[in-house]
């Protein structure tokens, strides 16, 4: 059967009706059964050694396109589905997005799977399967709201195995459930990702909003991502969600060589873990723990075989987000963990009398981070500068130690997703210009710099993205009911609410130009400033930057002096899919996080690949960027890492000095508590944000202000020049082949898993 019949034959089965009688929502779950039977006869991705990538977050997007391309079917069920009177793209819209992640760290998970199947290398992904994952934001009065995201249908991409084990907690013992989700490499095998659920949730624990009784575990611990931790409860059933992951992981691992008849004191031979940040942490005293108790392993042999099996990404310094859990939390949880990781910290203190490399500190809190550092055999940054971050100064002490262990690897993405899929008119282009090398080969990208003076090149790399723009403009129309304009600059900001990622920073500029306008001074081409960001619903001065934002929409959107010349858009619910579809029609790629706090970012690299050009700081894979592009094709300002490690060293930065200093800083944040602002704003959500900005400013927003300005308006004026303009996106696509996650998993597997 052909690939027409074949569909023809499933929707006959399902429906009762032939393809061209099918409406979106049943083509949608019969490309899905299409799909279940094309994996079904590719061959499992096998080897003698296998990586494990165990993370509490897989952020994996809606997967039909991406399966359809890497399955290499996408374009011929596009033509026969066309010739049926029908859309793949429209029907694309009606999977469910999985929401199993936050940011970065969560999709860098994903790209990762994607690459490491891509490459033939047999590893799978082992996670949690949660029911509403992370919440979904809607606006109300101009505030986040958050609503539980139901995306799990009874037809998924997750398919129920028999596959279930005991994990037992302190108070109690529960029975999980595995679910899988195939992982297609590009025209290769398949690899699983692994996610673990418990049979007994109960859905309708959730009443109102994302609220829930946190006391049930058996009921409620599957259901959200990272349930709110400002309780003891919230903190408690996190750790509860951590041990059922990596234990449910270890056990998997366990049966898997042994099913596979490998000598488990050799486990390092054929099992490379890897910890994605620290929430997995817990599988080194757990596999140390079934190793001594059940398999009969010394305690010696046990640590010696873990920790030549186990290595640890970092993916952040902000201290904040270093765990350390207090060790009653832990005797409540997981009491069987304690005694070792008891003695792991008797074995350090012995060794060392650093009080800063110890596991237990004084205050009886449990370094997470530091049980992977000595128990482990490979520390790794996500981007040069981090490394070195980590090195010099965040973990000195353990460099001190371990030298050999700590690496760097820099971040990638997946070019199946970040251009194959949601770019296909640019992925076309390139192939009918440089070739199809570039989609195995990224490097290959570079070709494409044989024809800068090319012009017809030039053009059609400005009409792509031309069109680009249009396709965004109507899908905001029909999504958010926003009118934007398609001639206008697009400068977009999309990532997690952070103060350190300084999306205010970015508000404050709008607040000068929007001042500037109303004075008389206009941009010669109009300016759409587009936003998407979630923000932990804890995180108080997250949701007043979000409010700030919404307000200056309504300002600005309202004022017929202004809106022809600038446009605000904050979208609702930002997501994989929506990133998609924003990434492509940008312009102006905002990375202005305070230098040395971004520890690599992924977003970076996707607006370049898809021809935008950065407007950005020095920090994370920006200084790469930077590297890679040369001064002409990158917008590079603010103040440079060691400088601000300098600031914080000495406590001198004081914002206030900033505001008195600077006319233009100063009416932009008083701006913020304007008569206009408080009009259609809350004065505590604004009152609050303009004090901390003035008497805080940890993330030290006015510090880079005056240079973001000037560097930005700079940019507005470069864009003039469009042959200009259109030699910089040139460059920043041809020179984005570093960027793939091919890359960076080569690396991973050449220095840490060294699988065959
Ligand atoms: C976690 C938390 C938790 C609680 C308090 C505040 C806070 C702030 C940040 C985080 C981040 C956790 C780790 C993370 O997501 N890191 C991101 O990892 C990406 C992939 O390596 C990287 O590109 C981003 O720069 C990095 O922020």
């Amino acid at each position: 059967m052909n690939l027409e019949q074949q569909l023809q034959a499933i929707t006959q089965k399902n429906y009762g009706k032939d393809v061209r009688g099918c409406d979106d929502k049943e083509l949608y779950y019969s490309i899905l059964n299409l799909s279940k039977e094309l994996i079904g006869q590719k061959p499992v991705i096998s080897g003698d050694k296998k990586v494990y990538y165990i993370s509490a977050e897989f952020l994996i997007g809606k997967l039909l396109s991406n399966n359809l391309i890497n399955l290499g079917v996408y374009d011929e069920l596009d033509e026969l589905l066309k010739a049926n009177g029908k859309s793949l793209s429209k029907i694309e819209e009606i999977e469910p997005e999985p929401s199993l992640g936050n940011g970065g760290l969560g999709r860098l998970a994903a790209c990762f799977l994607d690459s490491i199947a891509t490459l033939g290398l047999p590893g799978d992904g082992i996670g949690l399967n949660y029911h509403f994952g992370l919440f979904k934001q809607v606006f109300k009065d101009k505030l986040q709201c958050a609503e539980k995201n139901d995306w799990i249908e009874a037809q998924s991409w997750l398919n129920k195995t028999d596959v279930s084990f005991k994990v037992k907690f302190g108070d109690r013992t529960v029975t999980s459930r595995l679910f899988d989700i195939d992982v297609i490499g590009y025209e290769q095998g398949v690899n699983k990702l692994h996610l673990f659920d418990i049979e007994t949730i109960d859905e309708s624990l959730v009443k109102k909003g994302i609220d829930f009784d946190k006391e049930e575990i058996e009921k409620n611990l599957t259901l959200f991502l990272y349930p709110d931790d400002s309780d003891e409860a919230g903190n408690l059933l996190r750790i509860y969600q951590q041990y059922f992951m990596v234990s449910n992981g270890a056990q998997l691992i366990l049966q898997e060589m042994k099913a596979n008849g490998h000598d488990l004191h050799r486990l390092y031979d054929h099992a490379a873990i890897q910890i994605n940040d620290t929430h997995p942490t817990m599988v080194i005293p757990e596999l140390i723990r079934i190793l001594t108790e059940e398999e009969g392993f010394s305690m010696d042999e046990a640590i010696d075989v873990v920790s030549r099996t186990c290595a640890y990404t970092n993916h952040t310094i902000l201290a904040e987000a270093l765990e350390k859990w207090p060790l009653k939390y832990l005797e409540k949880v997981v009491p069987a963990l304690v005694p070792i990781i008891k003695e792991l910290d008797k074995r350090v203190a012995k060794k060392y009398k650093d009080k800063t490399v110890q596991i237990i500190d004084k205050d009886d809190r449990v370094h997470m981070a530091h049980i992977d550092i000595h128990y482990g055999y490979s520390v790794n940054g996500v981007a040069a500068i981090h490394t070195e971050i980590l090195k010099d100064s965040e973990l000195n002490n353990f460099y001190k130690i371990y030298p050999e262990k700590f690496n760097n690897k820099t971040n990638g993405i997946t070019f199946r997703r970040w251009l194959l899929s949601c770019n296909r008119e640019l992925a076309a282009f390139l192939s009918k210009t440089i070739g199809d090398g570039f989609k195995k080969d990224a490097a290959q990208l570079e070709k494409l710099l044989e024809h800068k003076d090319d012009q017809a090149v030039l053009d059609t790399i400005a009409a792509i993205k031309k069109n680009k723009k249009q396709e965004l403009v109507d899908y905001v129309k029909e999504a958010e009911g926003v009118e934007l304009n398609p001639n206008s600059i697009f400068d977009i900001q999309v990532k997690r609410l952070h103060e350190y990622k300084r999306q205010q920073m970015n508000a404050l500029y709008i607040i000068h130009k929007y001042l500037e306008i109303k004075a008389g001074k206009k941009p010669t081409t109009p300016l759409t400033f587009i936003f998407g960001a979630k923000a932990a619903p804890a995180y108080v001065i997250a949701q007043d930057i979000i409010h700030l934002l919404l307000v200056m929409q309504e300002i600005i959107n309202k004022d017929p002096e202004v809106s022809p010349y600038m446009h605000l858009l904050m979208v609702e619910n930002y997501n994989v899919s929506y990133a998609e579809k924003l990434i492509p029609a940008c312009d102006i790629s905002e990375q202005i996080s305070l230098a040395s706090k971004e520890a690599s970012g992924t977003g970076n690299m996707k607006f370049m690949l898809n021809g935008a050009v950065t407007l950005g700081t020095s920090d994370g894979a920006n200084v790469e960027i930077h590297e890679l592009v040369g001064d002409d094709n990158i917008y590079i300002f603010g103040e440079k890492s060691e400088q601000i490690i300098e600031h914080y060293e000495k406590a001198d930065y004081v914002s206030k000095d900033y505001y008195k200093k600077s006319k233009v800083i100063k009416e932009a944040v008083d701006f913020i508590v304007s008569k206009e602002a408080l009009k259609v704003g809350h004065k505590e959500n604004l009152e609050r944000l303009y004090k901390e900005l003035l008497e805080k400013d940890w993330f030290m927003t006015l510090l880079d202000l005056e240079d973001y300005i000037a560097t930005k308006d700079k940019m507005f004026k470069d864009y003039e020049d469009s042959q200009k303009w259109k030699k910089m996106m040139l460059v920043n696509i041809a020179k984005a082949g570093f960027f793939s996650s091919d890359r960076t998993i080569e690396e991973y597997n050449r220095d840490i898993w060294k699988l065959r």
